[in-house]
């Protein structure tokens, strides 16, 4: 007697799932840690001209500019952050992009206000940053970095007054209220809504190196500053 061979049977397949496309915080995180040093220069003239978007970190020297831009990038010495004010003494260029196309630039500036420094080099540095503001053709945003606990300061209502013929002209304007972690929630939000009518126009967020308050957001609007044509980050590998 013979027996008829069964088929074998085959399990149902399940569809394969389709990878989770990673959200704009991430891919705008990703973007930024392929942040590496590019140049240093005294001076706007010795910087390399660039056709790529630059966003500059500006604001009073200790104000976390060096530390803010190693928090958004996830490298601990990219840029040099210190206690003591002053750390930063030439503009210093950090390029980003995958694949190693550079699509986007960082500039770190020395921090402007710090009592200890000569008033001929007051003057010097303050020339050296009106010339890089006004003048640098790629320059596409500026972050303007302020302590809330000590406000808008004389030399940043000076620098306000300098870029606000280029805000007006489109230059993308972001004041990070930096060392959040020393404010309560309600002195947080205080201070947002204060700096939102000071700023011209220009966004406002609550950012902390310590607590890793705003990294995501500011992250997220550092990407779509770079890449305006595309609005909404998308998926590329790395
Ligand atoms: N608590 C707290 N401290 C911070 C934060 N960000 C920066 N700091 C501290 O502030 C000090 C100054 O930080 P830097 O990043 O060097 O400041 P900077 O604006 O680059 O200063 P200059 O280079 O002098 O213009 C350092 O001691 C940092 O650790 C923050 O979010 N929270
Ligand atoms: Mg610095």
């Amino acid at each position: 007697m013979t027996h008829p061979i069964k088929p074998p049977v085959s399990k149902p397949q399940k569809p394969s799932p389709t990878p989770a496309s990673p959200s704009p915080a991430v891919i705008a995180l990703g973007w930024l840690h392929t942040a590496k040093f590019l140049t240093t220069a005294p001076q706007l003239q010795f910087l390399p001209a660039l056709d790529v978007p630059e966003i500059a970190f500006v604001g009073r020297s200790n104000a976390g500019k060096s530390t803010c831009i190693n928090t958004l990038t996830q490298q601990k010495q990219l840029a040099f952050a210190s206690k003591k004010p002053g750390r930063t003494q030439h503009i210093n260029l950090f390029s980003l992009g995958k694949q190693g196309v550079t699509d986007a630039v960082l500039a770190d500036l020395p921090g402007y206000g710090y009592a200890a420094v000569p008033k001929q080099d007051k003057i010097r540095w303050q020339q050296v940053m009106a010339n890089y503001l006004v003048t640098r053709e790629n320059l596409k945003g500026i972050v303007l970095m302020c302590d809330p606990r000590h406000g808008l300061t004389e030399l940043d209502e000076v620098l306000l007054d300098v870029i606000r013929p280029r805000v007006e002209e489109g230059l993308k304007f972001l004041v990070i209220l930096t060392k959040a972690d020393k404010l309560t929630r309600t002195e947080g939000a205080k201070a947002v809504s204060i700096m939102k009518l000071q700023a011209g126009g220009g966004e406002v967020r609550l950012f902390s190196a310590t607590k890793r308050t705003g990294i995501e957001d500011v992250a997220q609007l550092l990407w779509q500053w770079a890449h305006p044509d595309i609005p909404e980050p998308v998926s590329t590998s790395a």
